[in-house]
């Protein structure tokens, strides 16, 4: 390796840039982990592994450790080929070095160059590094343990050779850091969304073990995950809560290149839900997969039940619609060159690829509904009654939408409206009860406070289509305070109020009819909460008096430190708000209406894929799960995780 004594003219150059590079993702760390938040930071974490994942797509490596230290430092170990340690022509350090201090150095350095690679995150391990208090590299490669320290992306000395491996050593990369605390808001790893993301990793990559552990708490949380069936596992993870018509059904093929695994399964729901990923990265805006995907899907069922006499000639032919309810789908592609649409919004778009998953799928689906004519049936019959009740929701739609235009007054009897008719200004509270609904009404600012109490539960619209989710009367009211529509033409330019929030009571059944409530807007009006409208109102849990102050408390934490904080001798008394309706009106609008002491949790989703899992979990019965779902905050106050 290079001595430092003999350092050339070059290598000086070389080093300023280094320095440069990692003075750069330091200063904007933004534009190589898209910010400082919880969500940059598990970026991070990602970032490593996808490295990892890398090799496992290249066949080279099929176990991946990922330890979350006591500490809160990360852990990533696989047993690929090792980051290559001899000197790199183009810097006279060696490649491990390059790889870890060069921007975009990733894996085309070394020549092992990748076939596939998860492309997007692609910053490379590089803006790890330099967002890192320390990185350690260990490379277990050539017969010898590797290592080598930096510190804010900054080699401590050059790599060394620590020792001959043994018996027991595996091959492959251990790459150790602790992210900067003086860079990240906040360091601490969450546990559950890490879980989550390596998860669907190990469904996109066949074979591959991921183990991830947590040693902060004692023991350690642990979890492995290793699917031979790839995505057709995916599919039947997705469907485990689901009534399911017949055995997924699975497609592998490659393609000039490119790999293409789709599976797909039929339920009893109204809903579709589809995942589309390329490189093992979700592409949430679909693309040329999706569309692939789609093309054939539509074209084989309404081929099939037209040849198998299940639909007349004469009979209109399924919309992508009808054959789309209900289906549970899973479409990964992995391409050498993928070209995507932007950063932030993926959307793939390699034109050829479109082609080559509506084959294999279209192949797949006409062979295998030939042979299982049972299930072909019970698809078909899905797909009839899809078409029929499509057309008695656009029905039931149009009476709804034509009875409020024509009524005296279109707006729910029981909405208290505000007084502005300026919607940048004005906010609808949705107020769980009538008697909680009362109180907001007599503690609300009525100038640009709006009050709609729902009674009791909303329907659960994962369970039902439109055209009862429509005869519902507090789906009703909702749809019309509101003014934009629902379903198909939502139009946000008739959005009534520019907040609207979510006000529930604290306890199970407030939390069961949020997520009710955020299931309905989340499948009906999603750019209601892509535009940053939907809100959760924070009421507080508790209040402490201590003395003469009194303070509300808005977590178990703040109440704690409440107590603690309490002077010795201080009476100090706690009382535990169940409901809203336990506060008088001024004390509702103190607390969680005023919009100088309120904390508003913006709603967000981040990804469709996420959004539904989380939303599943809710309204299922696992516990952990629930606390996964996170919302940014509006007032910037702190994250809540429900
Ligand atoms: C460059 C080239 C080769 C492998 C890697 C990088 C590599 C990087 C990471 C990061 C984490 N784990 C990793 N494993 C491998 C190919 C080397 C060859 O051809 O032997």
């Amino acid at each position: 390796m290079t001595d430092s004594t003999t350092l050339t003219s070059d290598y000086t150059a070389a080093s300023i840039q280094v320095l440069e590079g990692l003075e750069a993702v330091r200063r904007r760390p933004g534009m190589y982990v898209g910010g400082t938040d919880l969500k940059a930071l598990h970026h991070m974490v990602f970032e490593v592994v996808d490295n990892a994942v890398d090799e496992a797509m290249a066949g080279e490596c099929d176990h991946i450790e990922v330890t979350v230290l006591a500490d809160g430092a990360i852990s990533v170990r696989d047993n690929g080929r090792g980051i290559p340690v001899e000197t790199h022509p183009a810097t006279g350090r060696s490649t491990l070095e390059t790889v870890m201090t060069k921007l975009h150095a990733g894996g085309k350095f070394g020549g092992g160059g990748y076939k596939v690679s998860g492309g997007l995150h692609g910053v490379g391990v590089s803006a790890v590094n330099a967002l890192s208090s320390f990185l350690e590299a260990d490379v277990y490669r050539d017969g010898h343990l590797w290592r080598q320290r930096f510190e804010r992306g900054i080699p401590i000395g050059d790599i060394e050779c620590v020792r001959p491996l043994t018996a027991d050593d595996e091959r492959g990369t251990r790459i150790t850091y602790a992210a900067d605390p003086t860079i990240f808001e906040d360091a601490d790893v969450r546990y559950d969304a890490l879980r989550h993301r390596l998860r669907e990793m190990a469904f996109l990559t066949r074979g591959l073990t991921v183990r991830l552990r947590d040693e902060r708490q004692s023991p350690a949380l642990e979890t492995t995950f290793c699917f031979e069936g790839g995505v057709r596992s995916f599919v039947q993870y997705l469907n485990r809560e689901r009534v399911t018509l017949h055995p997924a059904v699975h497609v592998e093929r490659e393609v000039e290149g490119t790999q293409v695994e789709v599976a797909w399964q039929y339920t009893d729901a109204f809903v579709e839900n589809t995942y589309s990923f390329a490189n093992t990265i979700v592409t949430p805006d679909g693309g040329v997969h999706l569309t692939g995907f789609r093309a054939a899907l539509t074209r084989v069922i309404n081929d099939y039940a037209r040849k198998a006499g299940l639909i007349k000639d004469a009979d209109a032919s399924f919309s992508g619609d009808d054959t789309r309810e209900g289906i549970t789908a899973i479409i990964s592609v992995k391409v050498p060159d993928p070209q995507f649409e932007s950063q932030t919004k993926v959307k793939l778009l390699n034109a050829d690829v479109r082609q080559h998953v509506e084959n294999a799928v279209a192949d797949a689906f006409a062979g295998w509904l030939s042979e299982n004519p049972r299930e072909g049936r019970v698809i078909v019959e899905k797909c009839l009654t899809a078409a029929r009740a499509r057309s008695a929701a656009r029905q039931a739609r149009d009476l709804v939408i034509r009875k409020s235009a024509l009524e005296s007054s279109a707006l729910p009897g029981k909405l208290a409206d505000c007084v502005t008719r300026k919607p940048e200004n004005a906010e609808v509270y949705i107020v769980e009860g009538d008697s909680a609904g009362g109180t907001a009404k007599q503690g609300r600012d009525r100038q640009f406070q709006a009050i709609l109490p729902l009674r009791g539960k909303i329907l659960n619209v994962e369970k039902a289509r439109l055209d009862k989710i429509l005869h519902n009367n507090e789906i009703r009211a909702l749809v019309q305070a509101l003014g934009i529509g629902i379903g198909d033409d939502v139009d946000l330019s008739h959005l009534r109020y520019g907040r609207v929030i979510i006000m529930t009571d604290a306890d199970v059944d407030g939390s069961h009819i949020r997520t009710l409530l955020l299931t309905f807007f989340y499948r009906y009006m999603p750019q209601l909460i892509e535009a940053g409208h939907l809100h959760v109102a924070q009421p507080p849990l508790y209040l402490v008096k201590a003395g003469k102050t009194k303070t509300y408390a808005y977590s178990e934490g703040q109440k704690e430190a409440l107590v603690a904080a309490a002077a010795e001798r201080t009476n100090v008394s706690i009382q535990r708000y169940k409901g809203l309706g336990e506060m008088n009106a001024s004390q509702l609008w103190e607390t969680t209406m005023d919009p100088v002491n309120r904390q508003l949790l913006r709603v967000s989703i981040d990804d469709a894929a996420a959004a539904d899992l989380t939303f599943e979990m809710l309204m299922g019965s696992e516990v952990s799960p629930r606390r996964r779902f996170i919302l940014t905050h509006a007032s910037a106050v702190r994250n809540l995780d429900i």
